[in-house]
């Protein structure tokens, strides 16, 4: 497995840390983001193992973002896919390092993955662009602010379109790169990607809505927004089915899509 692979040990990494960086990757996690790459390469009719190597790169990526967020700097997630989340296991500075870790061995990755050159410049330029300040990092920095108060459903969703919504559209565009898609495929794999990532996120924002969040106030006490106490449990719901449409709709002018229509429905129905 290419996680497995990439994470070694190795003389010249310190064991506690590639530890740490096996226990926040490996043995847990949907990998949906992997699927996504890997089912739009496919999609598009190439064998789906040259997108491995970036599929674990996304992956790799999203174990750091799922560390430093549960940090105590930031939501102090005590578990994480049942397990105490890496600082409990580690301790904080493993913690961060782990998280720098993967981020900087995502990249190495990509830069060695058997792909043509420009298609692996082109991996990396969209996996930056989508980890980085105007993707995933600028939207947890807006969940952050003390500065800003995001209470419109439009001020949430741009928080949820970068913070969540840039890996899977990430995800996606990377599989149609892989494939040596045409512009207008990529476009399709990306819109698709997009309507994905907000479904996955307005079907996070229902599993977080238990009684407790609601008692709690507003956003259950949370320091994120949560579209559910804005727009409801049943307008969640219509939202969510919108999305999937929207989803499907993107891939109308592809053929052989049923793989990706199916993952969609997943999420759509996912109680986990
Ligand atoms: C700290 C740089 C930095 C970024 C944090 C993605 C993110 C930004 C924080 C994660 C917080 C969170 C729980 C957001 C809700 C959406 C989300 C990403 C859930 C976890 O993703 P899954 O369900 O996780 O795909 P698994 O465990 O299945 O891999």
């Amino acid at each position: 497995m290419a996680l497995d692979q990439a994470l070694k040990p190795q003389a010249g990494r310190p064991p506690r840390l590639v530890e740490a960086m096996r226990y926040a990757t490996l043995g847990g996690g949907k990998r949906l983001r992997p699927a996504v790459c890997m089912l739009g390469t496919r999609t598009l009719g190439r064998d789906p193992r040259r997108a491995v190597m970036p599929a674990a790169a996304l992956e790799m990526v999203h174990a750091y973002s799922l560390v430093h967020d549960d940090l105590p700097c930031m939501d102090d997630g005590q578990e994480r896919r049942g397990k105490p989340s890496t600082h409990v296991a580690f301790g904080e500075g493993m913690a961060v390092l782990a998280g720098d870790g993967l981020l900087t061995e995502a990249f190495g990755l990509v830069v060695n993955a058997p792909l043509p050159d420009s298609v692996r410049v082109r991996c990396v330029a969209t996996l930056a662009k989508a980890a980085g300040m105007s993707g995933m990092v600028g939207g947890q920095a807006l969940d952050i602010d003390p500065d800003l108060e995001l209470k419109t459903v439009d001020d949430i969703e741009v928080l949820h379109s970068a913070k969540t919504g840039s890996m899977f559209e990430c995800a996606a565009e990377l599989g149609a790169v892989i494939a040596d898609a045409d512009d207008w495929q990529v476009q399709a794999l990306w819109a698709y990607g997009s309507s994905l990532g907000s479904l996955f996120q307005v079907t996070d924002d229902l599993l977080d809505w238990d009684d407790d969040r609601k008692d709690a106030g507003e956003d259950g006490g949370s320091a994120s927004p949560n579209l559910v106490s804005r727009i409801g449990p049943l307008g969640a719901h219509e939202r969510a089915q919108r999305l999937y449409d929207q989803a499907v709709e993107s891939l109308k002018d592809l053929d052989g899509t049923a793989e990706l229509e199916a993952l969609a429905a997943l999420v759509l129905r996912r109680r986990a």
